[in-house]
């Protein structure tokens, strides 16, 4: 309840229960009260957000342009928002989702500040009771998980983290009241795309900034600017068209802003000599990987893109040494989650900016004043820790979830997530998972996947009410081919290869399983597919009728 009074603990009977108030949540109170039920959500944070909420961090900024990274289902509020930047930053975008949400007066139907602990489904009554930290029991036929798939913060298993004097932060708990960073001593932990788009702002404020890499990322430029007038104008003129291209698209993005996504490369970088492979990396700097279609699906040519990606480097950062370390090498571009920056590498030319390469010098402990390698100690006034997240089933697994028989899905998903259509799992009735593992999510614009569920789930609610079924359950059978092919399509690709270590495998977090979350079959194909299933009356799943009233 941070700093207010405690509430009394609610005890109702609802249509459906939501957990979760980022975008997907606030969506789908939209269309359940639209559809005339009667929702409820639950927040942990004390706004809306999710994880536009959480990170605060500086410099946080989405990596897919605005205009496509928005909602879709009003005309209206499309054509009145405007944005101001092609990539807008955490506070626009905070910014937006708050006028959403007052705009169609969703924020009375959700209760803040309260973490759902658990969710038990009842199979004599068919309904979840859903049970919070402020001692609330919700009880609904309908289950909707709306619990983002980055918001399990991931803290390193560092000794001595509990030891440091100085301030200690996360950047995906950034307090909404700043922190101190001017000039301070700062360290900052990870290079992933929190550490990356923070790297140069905190750069721009501390005495000193001092980066612990342990593997160095691959990033490309955002090229972010702000949008002119003009382009709002077409864009707003284009709209329909500009959404149909994102929902048949393979990553749910249409490429209105970036010519470079327009239409995908067909030449091969193995087709060139050095020559010309130096005169493309001359021509698109770091965009040069993404130029050619061989890059992604052929060994051979990713590794000469590599080359070019560290010749490249070696353009911007001056120090030689520096510039080795942080050049990946040993995994392939296109395994991990591509990271957008501005400004990251030119930062390590900075005088007051400088990194600790873990794999030479790896850290042993955080102590009292900071952190301690194998070299020394390095002491500072703040610890940043950019560390990640348990994704995908991190904020699910949480959650005491049970279905029939009293059986956990943390249980079910041990040995790895198993569900249908990345919409619903074996044994968990009418308990939907939004951008869920096993659907396309993390690997697309969040945005376009998150309508299509939630309309897709919005469509099914209206199914199973309009012909008295009680639930909705996926067979085993369907579940079972469903998570085969989810594997199927990964394998070969750069993602699943043996030298990538993402967290789209689950290797970040200790214990979890190596499998590959996401869905690779892209966007517009997996729509089809969900949208077969629902046109073949739920194919795969087994509709049970509501009891007959003796
Ligand atoms: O997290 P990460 P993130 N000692 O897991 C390091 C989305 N996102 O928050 O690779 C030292 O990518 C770890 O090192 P290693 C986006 O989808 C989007 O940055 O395990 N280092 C790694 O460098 C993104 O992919 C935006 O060797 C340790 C870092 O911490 C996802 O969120 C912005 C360590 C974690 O990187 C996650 O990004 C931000 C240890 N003990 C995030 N433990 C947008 O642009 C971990 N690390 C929209």
């Amino acid at each position: 309840m941070s700093g207010q009074e405690r509430r009394a603990p609610i005890a109702g009977d609802y249509d459906a229960v939501i957990v979760g108030a980022g975008f997907a949540g606030m969506y789908s109170m939209y269309r359940m009260r639209e559809l005339g039920l009667r929702a409820i959500v639950i927040e942990a944070g004390d706004g809306v957000g999710g994880t536009w909420y959480w990170n605060r961090y500086p410099g946080a900024r989405c990596d897919v342009t605005s205009i496509e990274y928005s909602y879709s289902f009003s005309k209206e509020l499309e054509q009145d928002w405007d944005w101001s930047e092609l990539m807008a930053s955490q506070p626009e975008i905070e910014k937006y989702l708050n006028h959403v949400v007052d705009r169609f007066d969703l924020r009375k139907e959700v209760v803040f500040g309260t973490r759902v602990t658990s969710a038990v489904f009842d199979e004599a009554s068919n309904r979840w009771t859903v049970t919070t930290d402020a001692g609330d029991r919700l009880v609904a036929p309908y289950c909707i998980m709306a619990t983002g798939c980055l918001s399990s913060p991931l803290m390193p298993d560092i000794p001595g983290v509990e030891s440091f004097k100085g301030v200690s932060v996360q950047t995906s708990l950034w307090p909404r009241e700043g922190v101190e960073l001017e000039g301070k001593r700062v360290a900052i932990i990870g290079t992933g795309s929190s550490a990356v788009q923070s790297t140069p702002e905190i750069a721009k404020v501390a005495a000193h900034l001092t980066v612990f890499q342990r593997t160095p990322a691959y990033t490309w430029p955002a090229q972010n600017r702000p949008i002119t007038a003009e382009e709002q104008k077409l864009v707003k003129e284009s709209y329909d068209a500009l959404r149909e291209r994102q929902r048949t698209s393979f990553v749910g993005i249409s490429g209105s802003f970036n010519s470079a996504l327009l239409e995908p490369p067909t030449q091969k970088i193995l087709d060139l000599n050095e020559e010309e492979r130096l005169q493309a990396l001359d021509q698109h700097g770091f965009g040069v990987t993404r130029m050619f279609a061989d890059v992604a699906m052929s060994m051979e040519a990713n590794e000469v893109a590599r080359a070019l990606y560290g010749e490249q480097l070696r353009r911007v950062v001056k120090d030689p040494e520096t510039a080795a370390a942080l050049s990946p090498t040993d995994y392939p571009i296109g395994c991990k989650r591509p990271v957008i920056d501005s400004d990251y590498f030119v930062t390590f030319n900075r005088p007051n900016v400088s990194l600790v390469d873990l794999r030479k010098e790896p850290m042993v402990e955080v102590t009292e004043k900071g952190i301690r390698t194998s070299d020394r100690e390095h002491e500072f006034d703040v610890i940043v820790y950019a560390t990640g997240f348990d994704a995908m089933t991190g904020a699910l697994n949480r959650i005491d979830i049970r279905g029939r028989d009293g059986v956990r899905l943390a249980e079910k998903w041990a040995a790895g997530p198993r569900n249908y259509l990345g919409l619903m799992a074996q044994g968990f009735p009418n308990l939907f998972t939004i951008t869920g593992p096993g659907s396309p999510s993390v690997l697309s614009n969040m945005m376009v996947s998150i309508e299509q569920h939630v309309d897709w789930i919005t469509d099914c609610l209206a199914h199973l009410r309009d012909n008295n079924i009680a639930v909705i359950e996926p067979t085993a059978a369907a579940e079972d081919d469903w998570v085969h092919h989810v594997n199927t399509v990964a394998t070969g690709t750069m993602f699943t290869a043996p030298s990538c270590n993402s967290w789209y495998l689950g290797v970040n977090v200790p214990g979890k399983i190596r499998q590959f979350m996401p869905y690779v079959g892209g966007v517009g194909k997996y729509r089809e597919k969900c949208d077969a299933v629902a046109a073949n009356g739920y194919e795969g799943f087994e509709l049970r009728a509501a009891a007959v009233p003796a």
